[in-house]
């Protein structure tokens, strides 16, 4: 399921016009469950309490870990930093992970879910490795990785990146890319769906395993882009509820969409 960005009612109704029986059903959204809509508290509330659901971090929820970590409200997301158990969702967050693999044995397709996306230079495996690298250093000492969180470089992938920047990095690719550049360097200024230079959409490049027939690679983040990707192993997910258009599931058995108008 795609960006909730609070949206909590028609989460509910998502919810119900697909028929979710919590004991049948495995929801995993594809992260940023808050901010600029406005139930953000409602919405991690129930997804704490339905152990059921599934979520990989966006962008908006790494911030809201900051906002917590510092004990600073601001906007729509003062609400969840003053609740009452802003201590247990803080820690119900940290536990998020960045990536998700999903396998549906009846189709044998392998699905991979993260908030932006995969980049060409990593496979899924590798993607999955950084991506626990990382959240293993947000556990350990949050403070420290939601402080030096924040920035745009370095804006691209080497493999002799460490510390903050390599973290930096890690998360800026799986929760912030929507445009790189051949060398894989991230523009992360552009955020409408068109290609500008030398940028092209992260999933318009290619590697093994792009092309492997049974993975797709779901992903959110991208409202502009309303999950056109011309391509049905790239799944875009984020059709911008929040902005007043449909909040979008796909089952993964049959790759069929399910949405609701805002
Ligand atoms: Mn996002």
């Amino acid at each position: 399921m795609g960006d909730v960005h609070g949206c909590y009612s028609q989460f509910l109704r998502l919810l119900d016009k697909i028929d979710y029986s919590p004991s049948m059903d495995k929801i995993i959204l594809t992260g940023d469950l808050v901010n600029r809509g406005n139930e953000s508290l409602a919405m991690i509330n129930f997804c704490m309490n339905n152990p059921e659901i599934k979520t990989v971090l966006g962008n908006h929820d790494l911030y809201l870990l900051y906002l917590l970590s510092i004990n600073k409200g601001k906007g729509k997301l003062k609400q969840i930093v003053n609740a009452k158990n802003n201590k247990k969702i803080y820690k119900w967050l940290l536990g998020r992970p960045l990536f998700l693999k999903e396998k549906d044995f009846i189709s044998g397709n392998t699905f991979f879910i993260t908030h932006a996306g995969i980049p060409e230079i990593w496979s899924p495996s590798k993607a999955g490795k950084l991506a626990k690298e990382a959240s293993n250093a947000l556990k350990q000492n949050p403070k420290k990785f939601l402080e030096s969180m924040w920035g745009d470089h370095p804006r691209t992938w080497n493999e002799s990146l460490a510390g903050s920047d390599r973290n930096r990095m890690i998360v800026n690719y799986l929760t912030r890319m929507r445009f790189i550049n051949q060398a894989a360097t991230l523009d992360l200024k552009n955020a409408s769906a068109d290609s500008s230079d030398n940028f092209r959409p992260w999933f318009k490049y290619s590697n093994k395993s792009y092309q492997d027939k049974q993975y797709y690679y779901i992903f959110g983040h991208w409202a502009a882009l309303n999950g056109r990707t011309q391509n049905k192993h790239f799944i875009g997910l984020d059709t911008g509820c929040v902005w007043k258009e449909k909040l979008t599931a796909l089952r993964l058995e049959d790759l069929r969409k399910f949405s609701v108008k805002y």
